[in-house]
């Protein structure tokens, strides 16, 4: 969000959403029953009644042997449920026609060993499921556990038998907040650097990009979630000029080329894919053996547009090898009219230059870094293929609104 006030402009935090996270689904044994006073009965159980799933929990109480505040409590095993961060809120789906009018709380213990009560609901006084959550105390210090879920009664008038059915027990984060002043994505003067429709049924997109690694924090794993959602909708071929981390590699769907060690062709439509290996500052330097092969690939080759990914920039420790590689495309293109792009890994930020009309495409590598600006740090490269035509479109994975 942007404030403008006279001449000063700030940016603030922004949430633009929650990620739920089913922390328990109650399918399986995961807790005892614990009341008090001692004088009051009641049960835990896993049971059959349910929102989601096979099961729900199942918390019987009887408030009716004693004038004191009673509680009935779940208590979960293990001395509680760890968070791995502290969500903003808590929440779970209880069904409440035998509820009573009584409340409904919650015990967290955080890492300093304070335990707070957190209410979920005054009075549960509905009927059927509803999901009712809570935000968490500020005063909190993460990592928290939950210890307890419990029904309580603190009037002595309120006396009842009743039932407290629980399921899908969830806790919600924010989605991602801007901190840094955010600038607008860089866009090419390229003619290519356009958006395109498929014009034809052999037409297709395909998704570009440098290596992704290290997707261990939770904002990661939210991140490479949108991202293999957005690629899963409009991509055939997904090609990455490094490593792929096996998070959002096992979440894609269309065929991989990765470019990271060693060599290869693919075909697909009218395109031709090879992968090439400069890791060590040139072609022959990284595997001798790549330059015949390349020679009769492109030799072979029918294609109309070929893409060339490489690890690492174009930028040979030799030269002279360096030379002969763009000869040999530049040759390439005006013998067979192809239109060539090379692309290639190692650089922080999409760019594209055009040098004796082929393009030089240098793809983005997954921020490294755990704090980053979801807007400016996470752009998308795809390339729209068509019969005549290659185009291609950066676009931010996260559009600020
Ligand atoms: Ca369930």
């Amino acid at each position: 969000m942007k404030i403008s006030m006279g001449e000063l402009t700030a940016y603030v935090p922004v949430i633009i959403g929650t990620q739920d996270i089913v922390i328990d689904d109650f399918e399986s044994a995961n807790g005892t029953f614990l009341s008090f006073p001692a004088v009051v009965t009641g049960n835990y159980r896993i049971g059959s009644f349910k929102k989601e799933g096979r099961s729900a929990g199942e918390i019987s109480y009887d408030f009716t042997t004693t004038d004191a505040t009673r509680a009935a409590y779940l208590v979960f095993n293990n001395e509680g449920i760890p968070l791995e961060s502290k969500p903003q809120n808590i929440g779970l789906w209880v069904y409440g026609n035998e509820g009573g009018g009584h409340g409904l709380k919650l015990k967290m213990t955080d890492a300093k060993g304070l335990s707070e009560n957190v209410t979920l609901a005054q009075s549960i006084n509905w009927n059927g499921w509803k999901y009712i959550e809570a935000k968490l105390p500020a005063s909190l210090t993460s990592p928290l556990k939950l210890e307890r879920i419990y029904v309580v009664e603190i009037n002595p008038a309120m006396k009842d038998t009743g039932k407290v059915y629980l399921d899908n027990l969830t806790l919600s984060y924010p989605l991602i907040f801007s901190e840094e002043v955010p600038s607008p994505v860089t866009t090419s003067k390229d003619l290519a650097a356009i958006k395109a429709d498929l014009e034809t049924t052999d037409a297709f997109r395909f998704f570009a990009y440098g290596s992704v690694t290290n997707i261990d924090t939770l904002l990661d794993n939210i991140v490479t979630s949108k991202m293999a959602k957005s690629i899963n909708e409009t991509s055939s071929i997904n090609l990455f000029s490094g490593t792929l981390d096996h998070h959002l590699s096992e979440k894609l769907k269309a065929p991989l080329i990765i470019t990271n060690k060693g060599y290869s062709y693919t075909e697909h439509s009218n395109s031709g894919f090879i992968a090439l290996d400069n890791t060590n500052g040139g072609l022959r330097l990284s595997n001798s053996n790549q330059w015949p092969w390349l020679l009769t690939t492109l030799e072979n080759s029918g294609v109309k547009n070929l893409f060339i990914s490489l690890p690492k920039p174009l930028n040979f420790s030799d030269p002279l090898e360096e030379n002969l590689f763009k000869n040999k495309l530049t040759e390439l293109k005006e013998e067979k009219d192809m239109d060539i792009w090379i692309l290639y890994g190692g650089e922080n930020q999409y760019k594209v230059t055009l040098e004796d009309g082929i393009h030089y495409v240098a793809l983005k590598n997954f921020p490294t870094v755990s704090k980053y600006n979801i807007y400016n740090d996470l752009d998308t490269l795809f390339f729209t293929v068509n019969k005549d035509k290659v185009t291609y479109e950066i676009l931010p994975l996260f559009e600020q609104k």
